[in-house]
C-alpha cells in the first residue's frame, strides 16, 4: 500500500514539487522492500497461449515456465469482447491462468501480467472500446474484476496500433485517455482494497511513423509503469530481399524508409521524444525470420521471395524458434552482420536472420550503456527452454540477458542507505549500473507471434496466423507451407531427398533422427535427448 502510494506520489511530485526529500527517501525505502519494482532491473518474459498446441517436445505449458528466470511474466493474449469487457480467448485459458499465476507460490517475488490484444486481434475492438467514456469504464471495471479474480498483478496493453491498421487518427488521444482512466481506477481500487495497485504497461511500436500516429508519448509515459518497445520484425519474408528481423544498428544497405528499422533508432526515438530511459524496456526476440532465396546469392540483401519452410514445431512459414534454428545450423556456418551486430545463416535456398548468445550479449551491453529500464523477451517458448536442441543449457538466450541484468543483485538489503537512484519521479528504482559483466549473449514484436496453430484447425495453414508486421505493413502471410502432411511423411522413403518436397521425413535407418529435406538436399537431424521421430507430427517426440 505504501509502495503504491509512492508510485502515485512520485508522479504527483513531478507536477507539484511538494514532496520533501526526506519523505522521498522514506518512501523509497518502503518501495525497495515491497513495490513492484523490487528487482534492480526488469526481465519481462512473454508466455503465449498457443504454444500449448505445438507438437512433441515443442509443447510449452505454464508448467514449463521457470519461475525464477524472469522478474515479470506476461500471459499473451486475452481479448476484448463485443460488450467491451476483458475476457479469455482459449477454451482452457482459465485453467492455464491458474497454473500460470500458481508460479508465484514457487517464487513469491514473481509478478504476472495479462496482455490484451496482439497483432492478430487487430484494432477494431479497441477502437470501439475507447470511443466513449462509458465503453472505457466497462472495460476498465471488467479488467479489474478479471485480473483480481485470476490473480494477475497487472495489465499489458498490446494494441497494434492506435492510429494504424484501420484505427482512426483520434484513437491516439483516446489511447491516452484509456491509460489515464485505467491507472486512476487501478489506484482507487488499490486504496479501497489495501492491495498493491495493479500495474499498467504497454507494448508499443518501434517505427516512427507508427509511433507518431499512435502515442502522445509524454502523456502516456506518466500513466504507464513501463513501455515495451517491440524492437523486432523490422524485416521478414513479406519483403523481396533478405533482411534481419531485429538488427541492433542501422546497416550499410539501409536506405530511405528503412534507415530507422533497427533497435537503436527505435529506442532513441522514444527517448528523444520524452520517454525516461528507466521506463523503456528493449525487446529481445528468441526467434528468427526466414526467406526463400531466388538466386545463388545468399548474403544480406539477397533477392528473395516468400518465406522459408515452416519449422517442425512452430509450424509457421517464415518464422523459426531459436531451438529450430539450432538444428538448422548443423551443417552450415553462422555469418555475422558486422554493422548490425546480429547473425544470419543460410543453407540451400533458406536464409534466416536470428539472435544468438553473442548478439544478445552485445544488445545487453547497449541496453546497459544506455541505462534502459530492462529487457523484455518474445517469448519464453521460443528459446531452447528445455536445453534439448542447442547444447547450451536451458533457456540459453534468456539466461544470457539475465546474466547481464544482474537481477539477482537487487538493492533490498541496503534499503536504509538512501536510494541509489530514485530514478526521476517515475517510481522505478534503478540501481547504479555496474559495467556490464562480460557475458555472452542472447524479443514481439511484435507480437507477431501470432501464430495460431491450433490443432483443432486442421488446415494448419489456415488461419490467420499471421504476423505482425511492423508498422503498418500488412503482412500478407502467404500460404503456410506447413510441415509435410502426415501422409507424405508416412510414405516409404528411400533415405534421400532427391525429388522430395521440402520437409521432414523419417530416417529408415534410425528412429532417433530424421531427414530434413531442403531443396533436394538431405540433412540428417538427430532427435534431441531420448526423443524419437514421430511421423504424426513430423517432429521429434517422447516415445
Ligand atoms: C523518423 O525519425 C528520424 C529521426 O528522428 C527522422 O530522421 C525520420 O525522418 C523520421 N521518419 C519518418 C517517416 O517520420
Ligand atoms: C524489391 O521491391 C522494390 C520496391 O517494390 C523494387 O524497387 C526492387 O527492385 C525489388 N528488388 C528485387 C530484388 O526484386
Ligand atoms: C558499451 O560501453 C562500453 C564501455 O564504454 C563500450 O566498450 C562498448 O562498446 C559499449 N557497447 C555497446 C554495444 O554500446
Ligand atoms: C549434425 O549433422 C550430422 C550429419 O547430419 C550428424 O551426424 C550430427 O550428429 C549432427 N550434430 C549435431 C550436434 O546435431
Ligand atoms: C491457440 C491460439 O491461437 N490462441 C490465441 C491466443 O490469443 C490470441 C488473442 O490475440 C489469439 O489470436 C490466439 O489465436
Amino acid at each position: 500500500m505504501q509502495a503504491q502510494d509512492f508510485l502515485l506520489t512520485g508522479r504527483q511530485s513531478r507536477r507539484n514539487s511538494e514532496i520533501t526529500m526526506a519523505r522521498l527517501v522514506l518512501l523509497a525505502g518502503l518501495c525497495l522492500l515491497s513495490c513492484h519494482f523490487g528487482s534492480a532491473f526488469n526481465l519481462i518474459c512473454y508466455f503465449t497461449n498457443w504454444s500449448q498446441y505445438r507438437p512433441g517436445i515443442g509443447r510449452y505449458m505454464p508448467e514449463n515456465v521457470d519461475p525464477f528466470l524472469c522478474t515479470h511474466v506476461i500471459y499473451a493474449f486475452s481479448v476484448i469482447n463485443k460488450a467491451n469487457e476483458l475476457t479469455t480467448f482459449e477454451w482452457n485459458d482459465e485453467t492455464l491462468y491458474q497454473s500460470f499465476n500458481g508460479l508465484k507460490q514457487i517464487n513469491p517475488k514473481l509478478k504476472t501480467l495479462l496482455a490484451v490484444g496482439g497483432w492478430n486481434f487487430g484494432t477494431a475492438q479497441f477502437t470501439t472500446m475507447v470511443s466513449t467514456p462509458e465503453n472505457r469504464q466497462t472495460f476498465i471495471q471488467s479488467s479489474i474484476t478479471f485480473l483480481r479474480t485470476y490473480g494477475f498483478d497487472g495489465l499489458d496493453l498490446d494494441w497494434e496500433y492506435p492510429g494504424s491498421r484501420g484505427s482512426p487518427p483520434e484513437d491516439k488521444q483516446r489511447f491516452t485517455l484509456l491509460c489515464k482512466e485505467l491507472v486512476q481506477a487501478f489506484e482507487a481500487e488499490g486504496k479501497t482494497t489495501g492491495r498493491p495497485r495493479l500495474m499498467l504497461t504497454a507494448a508499443v511500436g518501434a517505427v516512427n511513423k507508427t509511433i507518431d500516429a499512435a502515442y502522445e508519448i509524454t502523456e502516456i509515459i506518466t500513466y504507464l509503469d513501463w513501455i515495451s518497445v517491440m524492437t523486432y520484425d523490422f524485416h521478414g519474408s513479406w519483403e523481396n530481399v533478405t533482411g534481419h528481423s531485429s538488427p541492433l544498428y542501422r546497416g550499410s544497405l539501409d536506405t530511405e524508409d528503412f534507415i530507422d528499422y533497427n533497435t537503436d533508432s527505435a529506442m532513441k526515438y522514444w527517448q528523444d521524444h520524452g520517454a525516461p530511459v528507466e521506463k523503456l524496456m528493449m525487446g529481445f526476440a528468441t526467434y528468427g525470420r526466414t526467406f526463400h532465396l531466388t538466386t545463388a546469392v545468399n548474403t544480406l540483401g539477397a533477392p528473395a521471395s516468400g518465406p522459408g519452410p515452416a519449422g517442425p514445431y512452430t509450424r509457421e512459414a517464415g518464422f523459426w524458434s531459436y531451438y529450430e534454428i539450432c538444428n538448422f545450423l548443423n551443417g552450415t556456418t553462422t555469418q555475422w552482420i558486422t554493422d548490425q551486430k546480429v547473425p544470419y545463416a543460410t543453407k540451400g535456398n533458406d536464409w534466416v536472420g536470428f539472435d544468438n548468445k553473442k548478439s544478445f550479449e552485445t544488445k545487453m551491453q547497449y541496453l546497459n550503456n544506455n541505462t534502459f529500464g530492462g529487457a523484455f523477451v518474445w517469448s519464453l517458448d521460443l528459446d531452447d527452454f528445455a536445453g534439448t536442441f542447442c547444447n547450451q543449457g536451458k533457456y540459453p538466450l534468456i539466461n544470457q540477458i539475465k546474466k547481464q541484468l544482474n537481477i539477482d543483485v537487487p538493492a533490498v538489503s541496503s534499503s536504509s542507505t538512501s536510494q541509489p537512484g530514485l530514478s526521476g519521479t517515475s517510481g522505478l528504482i534503478q540501481p547504479k549500473l555496474t559495467s556490464a559483466p562480460p557475458a555472452p549473449t542472447a524479443e514481439p514484436p511484435f507480437y507477431d507471434y501470432c501464430e495460431d496453430e491450433s490443432e483443432e484447425v486442421p488446415a494448419a495453414s489456415s488461419s490467420s496466423t499471421s504476423q505482425l508486421g511492423k508498422d503498418g505493413n500488412s503482412i500478407n502471410q502467404p500460404n503456410l507451407t506447413s510441415a509435410p502432411s502426415t501422409s507424405q511423411a508416412k510414405q516409404s522413403f528411400s533415405g534421400s531427398c532427391a525429388g522430395k518436397i521440402d520437409g521432414n521425413y523419417p530416417n529408415p535407418d534410425d528412429k532417433r533422427s530424421f531427414l530434413s529435406c531442403v531443396a533436394g538436399i538431405t540433412y540428417i537431424q538427430p532427435c534431441p535427448g531420448d526423443t524419437t521421430y514421430d511421423p504424426l507430427c513430423a517432429c521429434c517426440n517422447w516415445p
